[in-house]
């Protein structure tokens, strides 16, 4: 197998340095639409022939160094008993949202096996598929992120719903995260049993509070994942969105890997996280639409600062954007493994 993507979580050195973009499987590639023109995206997360076919088409179209189950971090919130559905052009919608605790007693655990057979079922067919070409990394969104979309029932610009619920209902707020926390170690623990090689918690939403709030209301819960899920053995990575005022915070999680998002760039993140880091990241997406040679100035750039932590992981500071045209997300891929090789 190419364990690049492996070696590298556990803090070895790599030439090249591994490669895989969030959201590489998705709307950029043609081959992506062509599957989504005949289902619907939740029927695709929820057929594992499907959802298998889409996770392997950006190892076989781009040489990425590790696949990412498809799926959504929302999936396991549908089988907590919240209502899911993605409307177009307005994204996730969580209907009716969580705000009392009427509301909380429609919550429930889950049992993977029987809530969440699909996303079993898909990464069983994928490690066949893949038969050790690549790793495979399963995934969850981290409880703070979690609760959000629950309590706000859907995206939002403000954060008032949760943020009222953190500070006005404390004793609600710990029980929703409390209940996802123990959602999410099943949900991860089921994912690794199934054959994840490794996983990642997105915490998109928690850049949004305060140092101390994140460490009360996000990063305790994060760590606590961490903790349960250490025995099983693989690597794990935690990537806070728009964390720059968090790093040395995220450094506590207990993650083998720190995700970086593009706006603090690897060496200033590797001030607050100690070089004994091992760091995953950070092309800001947009960049992709640069010329060919600026590209290269970029991404060599970010090469010669992951030299200065434990080991790096290139990945893009946030999701491949439906706007970049798939020949350079596969110029970028190869590029990065020229200059690091
Ligand atoms: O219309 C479509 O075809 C669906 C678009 C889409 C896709 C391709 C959604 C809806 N989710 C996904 C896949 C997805 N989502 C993956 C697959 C693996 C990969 O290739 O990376 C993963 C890991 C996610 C994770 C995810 N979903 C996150 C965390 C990562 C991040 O972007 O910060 C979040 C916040 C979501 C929620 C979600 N699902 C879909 C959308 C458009 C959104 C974001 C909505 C919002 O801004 O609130």
């Amino acid at each position: 197998m190419r364990d690049i993507f492996l070696r590298a979580c556990r803090g070895e050195r790599t030439a090249p340095v591994p490669v895989w973009f969030m959201r590489q499987a998705g709307r950029y590639l043609p081959e992506y639409q062509e599957i989504r023109g005949k289902a619907d995206f939740l029927t695709m997360c929820k057929t594992p022939e499907l959802a298998a076919q889409v996770t392997l088409q950006p190892v076989d179209l781009l040489g990425v160094d590790a696949a990412i189950l498809f799926s959504d971090i929302l999936i396991p919130l549908e089988a907590m008993g919240a209502g899911l559905s993605f409307v177009e052009g307005k994204g996730p919608v969580l209907d009716p949202p969580v705000r009392s605790d009427e509301d909380f007693k429609r919550l429930h655990p889950i049992e993977p096996e029987k809530d969440v057979p699909f996303v079993l079922e898909t990464i069983k067919i994928l490690r066949r598929q893949l038969a050790d070409r690549v790793p495979l990394i399963g995934f969850a969104g981290a409880p703070f992120t979690m609760a959000t979309y629950l309590v706000e029932g859907g995206t939002t610009k403000s954060f008032v719903n949760i943020k009222k619920m953190l500070f006005s209902n404390p004793a609600l707020f710990r029980k929703v995260m409390d209940l996802i926390t123990d959602v999410t170690i099943s949900y991860l623990s089921a994912q690794i049993d199934a054959g994840a090689q490794a996983i990642q918690l997105f915490d998109t939403w928690a850049g949004v509070l305060t140092r101390h709030d994140f460490r009360d209301a996000a990063l305790i819960y994060a760590r606590r994942i961490f903790n349960a899920l250490r025995p099983k053995g693989v690597p794990m990575i935690y990537f806070v969105y728009d964390g720059g005022h968090l790093l040395d915070l995220t450094a506590l999680s207990g993650a083998d890997v720190i995700g970086l998002d593009w706006r603090t760039d690897v060496e200033t993140a590797l001030k607050s996280l100690g070089p004994d880091t091992v760091v995953q990241g950070n092309l800001d997406p947009c960049l992709l639409f640069l010329s060919e040679d600026r590209l290269r100035e970029r991404i060599s750039e970010i090469i010669l600062q992951g030299l200065q932590a434990k080991a790096h992981i290139f990945n893009l500071g946030h999701g491949v954007l439906p706007e970049i045209p798939p020949e350079k997300v596969k110029l970028a891929i190869d590029i990065i493994h020229e200059l690091s090789a």
